[in-house]
């Protein structure tokens, strides 16, 4: 088994590559753990869409039948959709699912170890795993920072969900050298809120720029992620006042019941959803449709200047 062996492009992506022309890697376990069907669907479609208006090709990323498919069909991502028995594969089981052959989706952890692989650049999500409220007792710190310390792909999200520790996500990332870059604001933006008020550590206002600082760390031989924290459009944001007591119910009911290990992200967010009767939902797809087409700029600025 080789990696080459492990990798099933689309047509279209594996050209796209072989040209140079701009990609986009998207992750799938909010395809199959973060929002329920159909709008799960409708949203991964959406979000591939904002990708190609801004000039580059989308690539969905998820395992299915031992490979990695590097972009996903229409036929596949409507299969994973409604796929049931889903693996929510992190940097621990992705290599254990294409060796079992288990249908996967991947974190932003494992999207991030494919996107390396296939030679895509560019990577775009909602929001990151971090450090869980409650560390102090469950040490409950998600894989996504440990990769972004060691996976070059430039990574777009909307910040970090106030499910968890945002200042302690925060100084782990700073621990692990990870540069935090507000694009166009001076706060780290909090998922469904504009602001959490907590200082971005950098700012950027243009693409180029981002794009310039992505080939100075490369030049410097640097290994892993720049993280680009892109608000949430002012009309789809939910003020961090009104989440703040439906996160509190939340993690309290995944207290109350145990839940542990990989569960507990999906869980709170599947808890959310249910507490702001489905309005978080809206939120959610505005925000990842703006990352998708901001990674389509950045994708586009990196590939005019390569
Ligand atoms: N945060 C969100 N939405 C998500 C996730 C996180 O706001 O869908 C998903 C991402 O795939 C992320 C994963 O990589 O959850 C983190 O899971 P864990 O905390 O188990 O590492
Ligand atoms: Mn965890």
């Amino acid at each position: 088994m080789d990696t080459r062996s492990v990798l099933q492009f689309t047509p279209e992506v594996e050209q796209a590559l072989a040209s140079k022309k701009p990609v986009v890697a998207l992750e799938s376990t909010i395809v199959t753990h973060g929002m329920p069907f159909p709008e799960n669907l409708k949203t991964a479609l959406a979000v591939e869409e904002e990708v190609r208006a801004a000039g580059a090709i989308p690539a969905t990323i998820a395992v299915m039948e031992g490979q990695i498919r590097i972009g996903l069909d229409r036929a596949a991502l409507e299969a994973l959709a409604q796929a049931e028995d889903v693996m929510k594969l992190s940097r621990a089981d992705l290599a254990f699912a294409l060796a079992g052959r288990r249908t996967g989706s991947t974190t932003v952890a494992a999207t991030m170890m494919a996107a390396k692989l296939a030679g895509i650049e560019v990577f775009a999500t909602g929001g990151i795993g971090g450090v869980h409220q409650g560390v102090e007792e469950t040490l409950d710190i998600s894989a996504d920072l440990r990769e972004l310390a060691q996976t070059s792909v430039i990574t777009v999200c909307a910040g970090a969900k106030a499910i968890l520790d945002i200042p302690r996500t925060l100084e782990v990332l700073e621990t692990e050298g990870v540069p935090v870059v507000g694009y166009r604001t001076d706060e780290l933006p909090a998922f469904w809120s504009r602001s959490s008020g907590i200082s971005a550590p950098l700012r950027l206002d243009a693409v180029e720029d981002i794009a310039a600082f992505w080939r100075a760390r490369k030049a410097i031989g640097q290994q892993g992620a720049i993280l680009v924290a892109n608000p949430v459009p002012g009309d789809s944001e939910i003020p961090a006042d009104i989440m703040s007591g439906h996160i509190a119910d939340a993690v309290r009911a995944a207290e109350a019941e145990g839940i542990r290990g990989k569960k507990v992200t999906p869980f709170l967010l599947g808890k959310i959803l249910e507490l702001t009767e489905g309005t978080s939902l809206a939120a959610n797809i505005a925000l990842i449709r703006n990352n998708a087409r901001l990674a389509g700029e950045i994708a586009v600025a990196l590939a005019a200047t390569a």
